[in-house]
């Protein structure tokens, strides 16, 4: 499986080269040339007021008449039900034959923040099932390759099921969490036990152009893979090959790909069967090849332009402008967050380069709090499965803007990645390894602290 971006070679040469794709995909350059001056303080990075359900949903402000026709047809394309081949659907089929759902937005509702299933009876929204070997928990299973698919196309059946089971624990004094117990069931409901698997939540898709916009050099000179600096943090690079080439991984809960191009192609691929120039065979293991018959929507099923459309509205959608962040708690909520070690990983600022396709995302300062980081979290969030180059105890820093805003555009509290945590303080107390010092901070808070804690996450 190779991770070839489009058109393109190495990310060394990204720059140079995405500037001219720019000129040639929206006809023109005009906004101002990216700020020569290094050293001059950089622009902020762009925001929109919006605080109500579709705040996830708007485009940065400024866009040309070329780039906000890209978001609309990307929008269309993000938004669509894709169908099994052939279909007189122009341009929208080829789902399947194996898929775990039929769009982008069956799972990024409101382009906001999956959620586990409510009860048995239910999907969840937004989830994704990786699965590792038991004998080889990195490699595919043999039998379902590397992510179980839930659904298929008339006439095939699907691989199985997953059944998030909740499981009680205990873990410091405060009331106890749930974990899950993950039971993978076969198409024929028979127990698969030696599948490991990793579910994953969808996360909201917000200011991923500016996350994108980072030079692999920025992200690289934060690591410090072997604690040099001895404060227990050893955040490291997901170095991802491509053509040859070492990127940073920076998308996914183990920031598994380099770029928003890339990470569109593998959802098309794994998540709703549908090939790309990146990805020419379909998502079936070798033995599924020889019994699953299905239909092409052609050869790729959708082609470099729609997947660059894809990329280009995921790249533009806009973060929210904080609430309240100047209220007194809300203050003295983001000092406590650095003074305990949170702001370690939840880097406060960071600054783009110049490469961006988006000239307002050129050398531009943005508050994602995120390292684009991997660390290693402890044996309580570990799923066992080593995805690329990040062990099976390994997660990417996940940004914490929007996080405030979930419950009113998604309606519901779950965050992590597998969405175990039914609210903020949670997702707190489940941090452990690397994070260990900075959770027992959080522990030791008075109450007030932590209120004033949560109001600032609640402000991001
Ligand atoms: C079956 C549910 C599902 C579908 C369908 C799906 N996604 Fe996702 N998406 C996820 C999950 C789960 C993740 C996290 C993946 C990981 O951890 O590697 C994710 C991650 C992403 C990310 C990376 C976000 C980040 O912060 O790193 C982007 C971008 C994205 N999806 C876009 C899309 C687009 C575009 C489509 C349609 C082509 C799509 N997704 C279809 C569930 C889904
Ligand atoms: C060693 C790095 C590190 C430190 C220190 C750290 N975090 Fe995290 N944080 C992570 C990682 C990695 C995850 C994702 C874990 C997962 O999903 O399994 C995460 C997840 C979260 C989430 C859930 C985000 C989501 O989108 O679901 C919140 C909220 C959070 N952290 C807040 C904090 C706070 C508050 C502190 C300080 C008490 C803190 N973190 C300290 C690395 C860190
Ligand atoms: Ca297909
Ligand atoms: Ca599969």
């Amino acid at each position: 499986m190779s991770l070839r971006p489009i058109g393109l070679g190495a990310c060394a040469v990204l720059a140079v080269v995405l500037v001219a794709k720019a000129r040639e995909e929206f006809g023109r350059l005009t906004q101002r040339a990216p700020n020569q001056a290094a050293a001059a303080p950089p622009r902020p990075a762009p925001a929109v007021e919006a605080d109500g359900p579709g705040a996830f949903s708007l485009s940065i402000p400024g866009l040309s008449r070329e780039e906000r026709r890209a978001f609309s047809v990307g929008n269309a394309l993000f938004r669509d039900n894709w169908v099994p081949a052939p279909s007189s659907a122009e341009g929208r089929d080829g789902l399947g034959p194996l898929f775990a759902a039929n769009s982008c937005s069956a799972c990024h509702m409101e382009d906001g923040r999956g959620r586990p299933p409510l009860h048995d009876d239910e999907r969840g929204i937004g989830m994704v099932v990786f699965v590792g070997a038991s004998s080889d928990p990195s490699g595919p299973h043999p039998l379902l390759g590397a992510q179980l698919q839930d659904q298929a196309i008339p006439g095939v059946e699907p691989e199985g099921s997953v059944r998030l089971v909740p499981v009680e624990v205990e873990r410091g004094g405060a009331a106890p969490l749930v974990q899950w117990r993950v039971e993978a069931r076969n198409a024929a409901g028979e127990p698969i036990d030696d599948a490991v698997p990793s579910v994953r939540m969808g996360p909201q898709l917000i200011g991923l152009g500016l996350l994108e916009a980072v030079d692999d050099a920025t992200i690289r000179a934060a690591a410090d893979p072997d604690d040099r600096d001895g404060d227990g943090i050893s955040g490291r690079v997901h170095e991802v090959d491509v053509g040859g080439t070492r990127c940073v991984g920076r998308f996914g809960w183990k920031a598994t790909r380099p770029r928003l191009d890339a990470q569109v192609a593998a959802a098309l691929h794994g998540d709703m069967g549908l090939t790309t120039s990146m990805h020419r065979h379909e998502s079936l293991t070798a033995a599924q090849r020889a019994t699953i018959f299905a239909p092409s929507g052609g050869d790729p099923e959708v082609d470099d332009l729609k997947v660059q459309r894809l990329a280009h509205y995921c790249r533009v959608l806009a973060v929210p402008a904080r609430r309240n962040a100047d209220g007194p708690s809300v203050q003295r909520g983001a000092a406590t967050f650095a003074a305990i070690g949170c702001a370690s990983c939840h880097t406060p600022s960071m600054r783009t380069g110049l490469h961006s396709l988006i000239s307002q995302y050129r050398d531009v300062e943005f508050a994602a709090y995120t390292d684009l980081l991997l660390h290693d979290l402890g044996p309580g969030l570990a799923d066992g499965r080593p995805d690329g180059a990040a062990s099976g105890s390994e997660w990417r820093t996940p940004p914490l803007w929007g996080i405030g805003l979930i419950e009113t555009v998604n309606g519901h509290t779950r965050l992590l990645h597998d969405g175990r945590a039914r609210s903020i303080e949670e997702a707190i107390r489940w941090h452990g390894g690397e994070a260990e010092r900075s959770r027992a901070g959080f522990e030791r808070l008075g109450n007030a602290e932590r209120d004033d804690l949560i109001a600032f996450l609640r402000s991001l």
